[in-house]
Order: C-alpha cells, then sequence, then structure tokens
C-alpha cells in the first residue's frame, strides 16, 4: 500500500506524483494542507517533522524529502526505468534536481509565480519589488538549466528521466506568470520540453484540481 500525504496544488508533490505515475505505481494521494493555519495537523509531523509535503509510507516504510521519494520511486518498483546508467548522465540528473531544489523553487515559484499569479488570483497586491530583485537570478537559474538540458525529447536525452519529473511542475507555474513566459522564450531547449510535456497524461492526471 503507498500513500503520498500532500496537496495537489504543491509542486514538490506533482513531483512525487509524476513519477509513480511514470513509473505505472498505484498509490492514493492522502490530503495534507501544509499551508492550513496552525500548520499541517500533529499527526503528520510525526511522518514529516518539518511540515513540508510531501511524504509518502509503503507499508510499515516512510520516507520525506521529496528527491529521497523520487529515486525510492524509481528503485523499489517494476516499471520504465526513471534514471539513467551511464554516470555522466547520472552526474545530469542528480545536478538539475539540486539546481531546482536550491535556486529555482523560491526565486521561479515564490519571488515571481506566487506575487504575480497566485496572490493576483486573490486579489492581493504583488510585491513588485521582489519580483523585480528575482528576475536577476531568474536569468541565472533558466540560463544554467538551458545550458544543461539536451536537445531532447526529455531533459537528459531520449529518457523520461527524475530530471522531467521534478522539473515540470516548477516550470510550468514559472511561464504562468508573463515574466517567466518571456524568460523560457529565451531557452528554446526548455520550452519546446515543457510544450511537449504537458501533454503527457501523468502530467494532466497530476494537474491541480481547477486549474
Ligand atoms: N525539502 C522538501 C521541500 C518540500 C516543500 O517545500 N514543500 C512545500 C510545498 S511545495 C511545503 O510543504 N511548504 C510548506 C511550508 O513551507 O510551510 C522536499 O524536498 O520535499
Amino acid at each position: 500500500m503507498i500513500e503520498l500525504y500532500g496537496a495537489d496544488y504543491s509542486v514538490y508533490v506533482r513531483s512525487a506524483r509524476l513519477a509513480l505515475l511514470e513509473k505505472g505505481v498505484a498509490h492514493e494521494l492522502r490530503p495534507i494542507d501544509a499551508f492550513a493555519s496552525g500548520g499541517p495537523p500533529a499527526s503528520y509531523l510525526e511522518l514529516q517533522p518539518f511540515g513540508k509535503i510531501p511524504a509518502l509510507t509503503h507499508d510499515d516504510f516512510t520516507l520525506y524529502e521529496t528527491a529521497a521519494i523520487l529515486r525510492y520511486v524509481d528503485e523499489a518498483f517494476d516499471g520504465p526505468p526513471l534514471q539513467p546508467s551511464a554516470p555522466r548522465a547520472r552526474a545530469r540528473m542528480t545536478q538539475f534536481l539540486s539546481i531546482l531544489d536550491n535556486y529555482a523553487y523560491k526565486t521561479l515559484v515564490w519571488d515571481i509565480y506566487v506575487e504575480r499569479v497566485s496572490k493576483t488570483r486573490e486579489g492581493a497586491p504583488a510585491d513588485e519589488v521582489k519580483i523585480a530583485s528575482a528576475l536577476g537570478p531568474a536569468r541565472t537559474i533558466i540560463g544554467a538549466l538551458e545550458a544543461i538540458a539536451a536537445d531532447g525529447p526529455f531533459l537528459l536525452g531520449d529518457q523520461l528521466t527524475l530530471t522531467d519529473c521534478h522539473a515540470a511542475p516548477m516550470l510550468a507555474l514559472f511561464e504562468k506568470a508573463d515574466e517567466g513566459a518571456l524568460l523560457l522564450r529565451s531557452a528554446p531547449r526548455l520550452s519546446a520540453w515543457l510544450q511537449t510535456f504537458r501533454d503527457r497524461n501523468s502530467f494532466k492526471q497530476s494537474a491541480p484540481a481547477g486549474h
């Protein structure tokens, strides 16, 4: 029995779901709102002491941190391999995941997408200073990802990997902001990949409700 705890609006939860769906692993999504006022339920902190989503349980095994979940999903179950075997390609995958976690998530999702799209949708003013100061770092991030992306159809070339599962949710949100769409136009490999990836069943099935 595989249970993924989290919310469909979360980019990290969507990464894990993409890996599960691409691997063909049956699972249940157990709703946890990480941003609920007062935080997630105390029972969830027993699974994930930092209160972030997602966490995964497989029978009596509990795991959190999305990069660990992604690798576990690939290695513990039958299905198409989602990690390359060649050392250089594996290193690229690790590099992509690290850039996405350490640089891209905050800048592309929080400083630009949340300010420009989520806040506006909720009727709150965007923090223009925050957006303006995120544009330089965003340019660096998109330039760095474009520089290591393969020609396609996937980010590492012919094989769909965890790299695609982790990058797609973040970049798809970033593209919803005008600033993101504009920046992505300067990255032809990333843009072409994103347009193709968004047609995959896994991407459609993992889309947040109402979006
Ligand atoms: N390092 C964590 C990060 C997960 C993460 O930041 N999730 C966000 C939602 S996309 C979250 O739970 N945020 C709640 C909060 O920051 O309070 C992982 O890799 O799983």
